[in-house]
C-alpha cells in the first residue's frame, strides 16, 4: 500500500501487539479474526494534516511468509504448466484486465470524480504498465480497460468503514478483475496481494484516495500513480524496499535492495551498501508521483509469474 506521512496509530499498535501473521491488506483471512474487528485499523485519522508525504505503510510479509509465497507460486506455476496453462519458455504473460471502478461517495456527494478523472486514471495504469514514462521501464504487456463505474452515496463506505462488508458487497467479475474503491481515508492507497485471492476473494482489489486521481488535491500525489502502485501489489509485486538491505529483498533481481522507503525525490539516494542506487523512480517506491517513472524487466517477470499462478 501508498501511505500519507503519518498513519494511523492504531495500525502500528495492533501490528506491534500481534503475534499474528495477519496484515492490514490481504492477510485478513490468514488471522482468523472477524474482518470486522480489523477495520478499525483502517479508521482515517480524519485530520488533513495526515496528508501530503507517504509514510511507512506496509502489507507486513515476514522473510519466512516471503520464502513461503515464492514457494507455493513455483508449485502453482509448475501445477499449472503440467496442465497446460503456462506462458511459453521466454514469453510473458498479458491480458488485458477489466476494470470496475467503485466510487465511494458521503450522503453529501462529497468524494465524487468525473468520468474525465476516471478515464485519465485509466489512460495513467495504460501508459505505466506499458512502460511509457522511461526508456528503462518494462512493458508488463498488461492493459486495462473500464469495465464500469459505479457511484454510492454511504457515509461509511466514503470514509472506508466497513470496508470488508462494502467490498464483498460490490466487487465485481473475477480473479482477473481489478476493482477500484475511491475512498476518503487517511492513506493514498491500500491493496491485496494475488496469493490470497482464493482464501477470500469478496475483498480483492485495491482502495485509492480519490484525491489521488489525475486533478485531484493530493499535493504531489495528483497524477494517478498511486493506483499503479496499489494495482502493482494487486499483481504481486512487494515495495522495493520490502526487506530491507538483504540480497533477497523484494524477491526481483534487478531492483537495488533498498534500506527504507523513498520520500519525494532524491537523486542518488543509496540506503544500501549493496550493488546499485535505490531504485526511487521505481512505482513500488514510496516517491513522489512526479519522480515515479518504471516497473523493470524482473518486475514484469514476477507479475506474468504470478498473473499465471494466481489470476489467469
Ligand atoms: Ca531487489
Ligand atoms: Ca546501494
Ligand atoms: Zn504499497
Amino acid at each position: 500500500m501508498r501511505s500519507f506521512s503519518t498513519r494511523p496509530r492504531a495500525l502500528a499498535v495492533l501490528l506491534a501487539g500481534t503475534a499474528l501473521a495477519f496484515s492490514p491488506l490481504g492477510g485478513q483471512a490468514t488471522a482468523k479474526l472477524p474482518a470486522e474487528q480489523l477495520n478499525d485499523c483502517f479508521m482515517p485519522s480524519a485530520s488533513a494534516d495526515a496528508k501530503g508525504g507517504r509514510g511507512a505503510d506496509t502489507r507486513e510479509v515476514s522473510p519466512a511468509e516471503q520464502k513461503a509465497i515464492e514457494a507455493r507460486t513455483a508449485q502453482l506455476l509448475k501445477a499449472k504448466a503440467a496442465r497446460g496453462i503456462a506462458v511459453p519458455q521466454g514469453a510473458l504473460a498479458a491480458a488485458n484486465v477489466p476494470v470496475y471502478i467503485h466510487v465511494m461517495r458521503d450522503a453529501a456527494g462529497n468524494g465524487d470524480v468525473t468520468d474525465t478523472q476516471i478515464a485519465n486514471q485509466m489512460a495513467v495504469l495504460n501508459k505505466t504498465f506499458a512502460g511509457q514514462e522511461s526508456s528503462a521501464a518494462a512493458n508488463t504487456g498488461f492493459t486495462f480497460t473500464l469495465a464500469g463505474t459505479f457511484r454510492y452515496n454511504n457515509n461509511n463506505w466514503h470514509k472506508d468503514k466497513q470496508s470488508s462488508t462494502y467490498r464483498k458487497q460490490t466487487r465485481k467479475g473475477g480473479a482477473n478483475a481489478l476493482n477500484i474503491w475511491l475512498v476518503d481515508f487517511s492513506y493514498l492507497g491500500i491493496a491485496t496481494f494475488p496469493w490470497d485471492y482464493s482464501r477470500n476473494p469478496g475483498i480483492d482489489g485495491i482502495r485509492v484516495n480519490y484525491t489521488s486521481l489525475p486533478g485531484g488535491t493530493a499535493t504531489n500525489y495528483d497524477l494517478g500513480e498511486t493506483a499503479t502502485h496499489e494495482a502493482g501489489h494487486w499483481f504481486g509485486l512487494y515495495h522495493t524496499f520490502q526487506g530491507g538491505c538483504t540480497t533477497t529483498n523484494d524477491s526481483v533481481a534487478d531492483t537495488p535492495a533498498q534500506g527504507s522507503s523513498t520520500n519525494g525525490c532524491p537523486v542518488g539516494r543509496d540506503s544500501c551498501s549493496l550493488p546499485g542506487l535505490d531504485p526511487i523512480h521505481n512505482y513500488m517506491d514510496y516517491s513522489y508521483d512526479s519522480c515515479y517513472n518504471q516497473f523493470t524487466p524482473d518486475q514484469s517477470t514476477r507479475i506474468s509469474n504470478m498473473w499465471t499462478a494466481y489470476r489467469a
